[in-house]
């Protein structure tokens, strides 16, 4: 069973990674992995008991102290190149992985997902080998004074905890700066979306990452794998990305052993249009800010605020556009929007539309489940829907709905819109259009958002820091920021 390799598209088996090897879990136990295309079976996913996540935690910490550990910052930056060029050569698996198991388009996760999951590995590479020391000199009583410097040393075994929307991308956007830094990682991919992470064991073993560097436990929250890795004692700090109720959980599980957490959450986020906008470019991020990834990206739009006197024409074009999204096979490359992630989270957006209705939207398209063809049928489809209409206080305007939906509601003055923008418990990103750059930084500045974008929506430097305000989260990521979380410092004072 050890070592096995996984077809990445059906009939797969999807093992736990432990100290480079793969195997099952030690119950026995297993799960089906579905295609949200057409609910087709995937595979089957191995559930890690205890003991397995308690194996995996332990050979990360054993790598720690062996060859891993003696490493240098440049022979782990070469690895970390070596990884990203194996993801490279066998981005076709990857993407036939990532594309089985979300149902995404082949044409957005061979240009985002798999790309930037090689990017990942690169990025932090370069910042660790390039991140300046801390270096203070003293005066000190009697003269001869004292010299102070700081060094970075790994935290040790991180809890790497994925959702499902961007499985490659944000597992690795954890596991490149955390390997980068010389610790080892334990990685609990969502129970929806077990493959890439699985096949990235492959391309370390392949590259000659040391075994118990990287490990994979498969299964779900609570009383599972994800809950036997945050609770347990010789896991030094928790990354995590998803939902802001099951980041209050892990939060909870990290402050027995008092030990560190980044936590990427939730959004409901902003779209802001001034009448001074370039409509065509506004249109088209507000496009793909909306329904990109079928509405499942944690920065994606899903409150719109148009001023006034464009607000109709805003309105209409989105609306045109919107009717024109292309749903279909994934293989397509004519196709524009997918499924969304399974049947239960269809069941949540669905609500979320009948409930738009109940409180008084205005339904300008869609609002239901698309007449899809033959074996699409049994797939996890929704309409692209635009509302207006709706009360500031209404559900589908406060909660976040993760689904290809928004709702524009019309402003009038700069001070109105920023009100707007900030009255949600979230703070994690903004669009905003104005051709004014006064008054886009006005804004940006007063927006309480982690991220905000000007005049285009997703553009990212992987330098910059990346996280969010409120119940968004906690903690930035990206460059030098990653660094900090991924080690702990010791200032050295040598008197002299
Ligand atoms: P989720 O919180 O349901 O699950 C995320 C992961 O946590 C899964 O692996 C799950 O098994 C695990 N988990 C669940 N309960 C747990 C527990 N008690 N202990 C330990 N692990 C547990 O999130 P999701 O549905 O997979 O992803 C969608 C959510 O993620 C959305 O809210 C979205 O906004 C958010 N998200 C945020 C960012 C960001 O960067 N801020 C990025 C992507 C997604
Ligand atoms: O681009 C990134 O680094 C990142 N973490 C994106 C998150 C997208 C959320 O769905």
């Amino acid at each position: 069973m050890s070592n096995t390799s996984i077809t990445a598209t059906r009939n797969a088996e999807f093992f736990n990674f432990i100290d480079g090897t793969y195997r099952p879990g030690s119950s026995g136990s297993t799960f089906e992995n579905r295609c949200p295309v057409d609910g087709s079976l995937v595979g089957s996913i191995h559930e890690a008991s205890a003991e397995d996540v308690n194996d995996a935690v332990s050979a990360a910490k054993a790598a720690l102290d062996g060859p891993w550990g003696a490493m240098t910052i440049a022979e782990r930056s070469d690895m970390l190149y070596a990884i990203a060029d194996e993801i490279d050569r066998r981005s076709d698996e990857f993407l036939a992985a990532e594309v089985a198991d979300t149902g995404k388009p082949v044409t957005l996760a061979s240009h985002i997902d798999i790309p930037r999951g090689a990017a990942n590995f690169r990025v932090f590479a370069d910042a660790v080998k390039n991140v300046p020391g801390e270096f203070f000199d003293m005066a000190t009583p009697d003269g001869t004074g004292a010299i102070n410097y700081a060094l970075r040393s790994p935290k040790g075994v991180i809890g790497v905890i994925c959702p499902w929307n961007l499985p490659l991308l944000l597992m690795t956007w954890k596991v490149g700066p955390a390997l980068a830094c010389g610790n080892a990682v334990v990685v609990k991919p969502s129970e929806e979306t077990p493959a890439t992470a699985t096949l990235l064991g492959e391309v370390m073993n392949t590259v000659g990452v040391p075994k118990g560097v990287y490990n994979v436990v498969h299964g779900f929250g609570p009383g599972s794998a994800g809950e036997f890795l945050t609770t347990h004692p010789d896991v030094d700090a928790i990354t995590f990305t998803g939902e802001t109720r099951t980041g209050e959980a892990i939060m909870k599980a990290a402050a027995v052993g008092v030990r560190d957490v980044s936590l990427e959450m939730g959004g409901k986020n902003p779209a802001i249009i001034f009448a001074d906008a370039d409509m065509d470019a506004a249109i088209e991020g507000t496009m793909r800010s909306v329904f990109a990834n079928c509405g499942q990206v944690c920065l994606g739009t899903e409150r719109v605020y148009v001023e006034r006197s464009v607000f109709e024409e805003f309105v209409s074009r989105l609306a045109a556009e919107a009717n024109g999204l292309k749903l279909g096979e994934p293989n397509d490359t004519s196709t524009q929007l997918g499924p969304l992630i399974s049947e239960e989270h269809r069941q949540k957006v669905l609500s979320y539309y009948e409930r738009a209705v109940e409180e008084g939207a205005t339904v300008v398209i869609g609002g239901g489940i698309p007449a899809m063809e033959g074996a699409l049928v049994g797939g996890a489809w929704v309409e692209p829907t635009i509302w207006t209409g709706l009360a500031d206080d209404a559900s589908p305007v406060t909660d976040e709905i993760f689904g290809p939906c928004c709702h524009i509601r019309p402003f009038d003055t700069e001070e109105e819109v920023i009100a707007l923008g900030n009255d949600t418990p979230y703070g994690l990103a903004a669009a905003v259009w104005t051709q004014n750059a006064s008054r886009a930084h006005r804004v940006a500045s007063k927006l309480n958002v982690g991220l905000c974008w000007v005049n285009s929506w997703f553009l990212r430097d992987l330098r910059t820091p990346f996280g969010g305000m409120k119940a968004s989260g906690i903690g930035r990521e990206g460059g030098v920021h990653s660094l900090e979380f991924y080690t702990e410092t010791t200032n050295v004072c040598i008197k002299l």
